[in-house]
């Protein structure tokens, strides 16, 4: 695949995990990974982004890319319990981590729009792996970019991030206001579902602003009772109602923080494992899913490394569920 010598020169080689324990009848991810340079095309492409400039909590975060990375190492490509073999049938390569600055918040979003907006024109399914949630903003404006029409967005979360701002400046809190006000409004507030908000981490004042303006919120007690199918239903019907594009963003911080403790705000309460893998199995298989974003993991305030190995689960999930979309798309 060819890109542009601008948006090649923001990409750094991402170390390849060497802790892997050898059995002829294994198949683990980094052994069916393509090189980009050498591909004619690939189906999804990981991307790194170790930013965490925007978080104004406990930072650490900008590692995730290198431990998530060392947890997918340790995935087999075969899941019994969906029955999905990655091994054939799915083009997945590394792009590398995106060459940020720590000193400067737009500035790397404005890199990072560069990449993402070469990476979603090839028609690949781009996996990021952050990294702080401000960067969800170039995220879903490089797919905005490459979309005529309006953009879905279906965001996993602790907290709402519809700030104005922290003192005055853009942060991990910011995102989706931001988009929401992009200029013609390509994502509007009807095609915005936040799902796994949880007490007691969140403002009244942004949860009455997500009412007005017509944002759909469902709480994690509302998937605990309801059921995870029901929700995963209702938030696919919004994100695609009248969009080309539907983006998931996760911060890990939307699921529970028994799972998910090495983060910067974890959540008690928050989603399951098995109601956020089923989310982004079967949100992954919907036509008009274009790309996902793993954020907000934070190694060094992790247990035993679970939350990059919940992360990592999380993305293989989605690489199953875009091989099965891509296969209904062949047919
Ligand atoms: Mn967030």
């Amino acid at each position: 695949m060819q890109i542009s010598k601008e948006a090649e020169r923001l990409l750094i080689e991402a170390p390849r995990p060497s802790n892997w324990v050898p059995d002829e009848y294994d198949v683990g991810l980094s052994d069916i990974m393509v090189d980009w340079r050498e591909a004619e095309h690939a189906d999804v492409g990981i991307l790194g982004v170790p930013f965490d400039t925007a978080v104004m909590g406990r930072r650490g975060c900008r590692f995730g890319p290198e431990s998530v990375r060392s947890s997918l190492v340790f995935s087999n490509v075969y899941d019994p319990s969906i029955d999905v073999d990655l091994s054939s049938g799915l083009i997945i390569t590394d792009f590398g981590n995106i060459d940020v600055l720590q000193t400067d918040v737009l500035g790397t979003h404005d890199r990072i729009e560069q990449v993402m907006t070469v990476v979603f024109a090839l028609g690949v399914t781009p996996v990021i792996i952050g990294g702080d949630h401000s960067i969800t903003y170039p995220n879903v404006k490089s797919l905005i970019n490459n979309t005529e029409g309006n953009v879905g967005v279906i965001m996993i979360d602790g907290h709402l991030d519809v700030r104005h701002s922290h003192h005055g400046e853009v942060s991990s809190g910011t995102p989706f206001r931001r988009i929401m006000e992009e200029p013609e409004n390509p994502v509007l507030p009807r095609n915005l579902v936040q799902v796994g908000i949880n007490g007691w981490l969140n403002s009244r004042y942004y949860m009455d602003y997500c009412r007005e303006i017509g944002v759909t919120v469902i709480p994690a007690r509302q998937v605990h009772r309801r059921g995870v199918d029901d929700v995963i239903i209702q938030a696919l019907e919004i994100a695609s109602d009248g969009t080309q594009a539907i983006f998931l963003s996760i911060d890990i911080d939307g699921l529970d923080m028994s799972i998910a403790p090495g983060t910067c705000a974890p959540n008690p309460g928050g989603l399951t494992a098995y109601e956020a893998l089923e989310m982004v199995w079967q949100m992954g298989q919907h036509p008009l899913s274009k790309g996902l974003d793993v954020l907000e993991i934070a190694p060094s305030l992790d247990c035993g490394g679970v939350t990059s190995m919940m992360g990592a689960a999380l993305i293989m999930h989605y690489l199953g569920a875009t091989k099965k979309r891509l296969e209904r798309q062949h047919d």
